[in-house]
């Protein structure tokens, strides 16, 4: 009998790249899950698996890449922008506020259309979600759009039993829409980590808003090569309070610092011999004057081979200058 000389390449769910070319090039792979891009325009594209944020990038353009194993199928339904496979899924929308009574609503709506299709459609599993919002702080108090933005969240997941948070960035932007992506699975479940040096944003006390932020601190799923890890949108926070306000250099090294808590936790939960890097870092800058101390931070804590995507974006703290998301393989 003759085996077949061949060894059968085993691939990740999905994998994630910057890229220069623009989004029609891009999108003529038809494993691409979706193509997002940075500018300063947030609004529907009319293009199923392409996404805009209203983020613009302090640099040159570049496009996040969510290439996965496998052709996609893709559509848009009811305002919902999807392309799947048999494992994944790749969804979100933009919501015109103009149609709902508040921001609340339509967030609540927005989500329950979301995580309604992901029901309809069985990828049970949230593994990763995107919040871009116009005007993240405005308003006093508990009506700072922010909170009301959490309520609305908040009240979605719980309609949809959905109790596992998933990983997730939420980011002020000043150009149009609010724009939410999410990645969901259908069998493969994935684990959240939580991290030692903050207070889980789910148990964030009553101060910071009627109902507290629905986010993991970092999901991790198994590919099929593989272990992916989502580190979510990390700032300058060490239990629940900002530490260093008005500091952008101090709020930076905290932020890094978590991360790296946070990513020697996981490794120790795991019992990786070796404490993961990032492979991929998104910085959210409030004040675009603060790149070259960005850059400079991020090469120190985190090496100069990683690719970075620097991005002018509001922190959902108005204290709060920076942000920080990323991923890895494990
Ligand atoms: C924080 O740690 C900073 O509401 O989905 C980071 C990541 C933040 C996600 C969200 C908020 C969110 O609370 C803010």
């Amino acid at each position: 009998m003759v085996l077949p000389n061949q060894s059968f390449q085993l691939s990740p769910l999905v994998t994630c790249s910057y890229s220069n070319q623009p989004p029609d090039a891009l999108l003529e792979g038809d494993d691409v899950l979706a193509v997002v891009g940075f500018d300063q325009n947030c609004a529907p594209t009319g293009h199923s698996r392409h996404f805009n944020t209203g983020l613009p990038v302090l640099g040159k353009p570049l496009y996040e890449v969510w290439r996965s194993y496998s052709v996609v199928e893709h559509g848009i339904d009811d305002h919902c922008y999807w392309s799947a496979n048999n494992e994944l899924m790749f969804l979100g929308l933009w919501i015109d506020e103009s149609r709902h009574p508040d921001l609340k609503t339509a967030v609540f709506e927005s989500y329950s259309s979301l995580l309604q299709i992901l029901q309809d459609r069985n990828y049970p599993h949230l593994l990763r979600a995107w919040n871009y919002l116009p005007q993240i702080n405005h308003g006093d108090d508990d009506n700072e759009r922010y909170k009301q933005f959490c309520l609305g969240r908040h009240e979605a997941f719980n309609h949809y039993r959905q109790h596992h948070y998933p990983a997730a960035t939420a980011v002020g932007h000043s150009g149009g829409d609010t724009v939410i992506y999410l990645i969901a699975s259908r069998q493969v479940a994935p684990q959240h980590f939580e991290n030692p040096r903050q207070l889980s944003a789910f148990r964030y006390p009553r101060e910071y808003g009627p109902r507290s932020p629905s986010f993991a601190r970092a999901s991790m799923v198994l590919g099929r090569d593989g272990r992916q890890l989502y580190i979510s949108g990390t700032a300058s926070i060490r239990g629940h309070q900002s530490l260093h306000r008005g500091n952008f250099c101090g709020q930076m090294d905290v932020t890094c610092e978590n991360i790296v808590t946070l990513l020697q936790h996981i490794a120790s939960q795991l019992r990786l011999a070796a404490i993961p890097g990032l492979e991929l870092i998104k910085v959210y800058l409030r004040n675009p004057q603060d790149l070259y101390k960005a850059k400079a931070a991020v090469k120190q804590h985190f090496g100069s081979k990683v690719p970075v995507l620097f991005l002018q974006g509001d922190i959902c703290r108005q204290e709060l200058l920076v942000e920080i998301d990323g991923m890895c393989q494990l």
